[in-house]
């Protein structure tokens, strides 16, 4: 009988080309988010000029830009950042739901991972825990699936 075959990708973030595109809404978070990302890819080894940042007003802008970055050819991995916050009204589905589809198309019509580290949260408190708070920062959490699923991509 044959021997399964693994795949796994090591959290090595040397060489690799990432982009980030980050919502300034809700900016004192996002911020962190961001900080938590490029930390993150340095501690992995990647470089500062392989790191490119790109802001847009909201998380509802995120895939548009997503997209553009993909399309260019010239990154091996995408991660997004942002904070939605629910409010009274459906605002939040619409932003959130849009944001998180849109990402996962990019991903899917262009083959590249595209890491969601959207915080989606009804309040600001849950937000701070989330940055770099007692749970974490997802910005980080999302800067290291960027690298696993690009090693792993990489491995067929
Ligand atoms: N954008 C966010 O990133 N977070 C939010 O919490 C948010 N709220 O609550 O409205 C938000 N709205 C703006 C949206 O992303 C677009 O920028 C705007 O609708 C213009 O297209």
């Amino acid at each position: 009988m044959s021997e399964l075959t693994t795949h796994s990708g090591r959290l090595d973030a040397t060489g690799l080309r990432v982009g980030i595109v980050a919502a300034r809404f809700n900016e004192a978070i996002v911020e962190r988010l961001v900080s938590g990302a490029c930390d993150t890819l340095r501690r992995h080894g990647a470089l500062d000029s392989d790191i490119a940042v790109a802001w847009v007003p909201g998380a509802f802008e995120l895939p548009v830009v997503l997209r553009r970055m993909a399309d260019t050819g010239r990154f091996d991995a995408l991660v997004a950042l942002g904070c939605v916050v629910r409010g009274a009204t459906p605002h939040f589905d619409y932003v959130a739901g849009e944001c998180a589809s849109g990402s996962m198309a990019v991903a899917r019509e262009l083959g590249l991972p595209v890491a969601f580290g959207v915080l989606t949260v009804d309040t600001w408190d849950q937000a701070v825990e989330r940055a770099g708070g007692k749970a974490g920062n997802k910005g980080g959490e999302a800067a290291l699936a960027a690298v696993e699923t690009a090693r792993v991509l990489e491995s067929f």
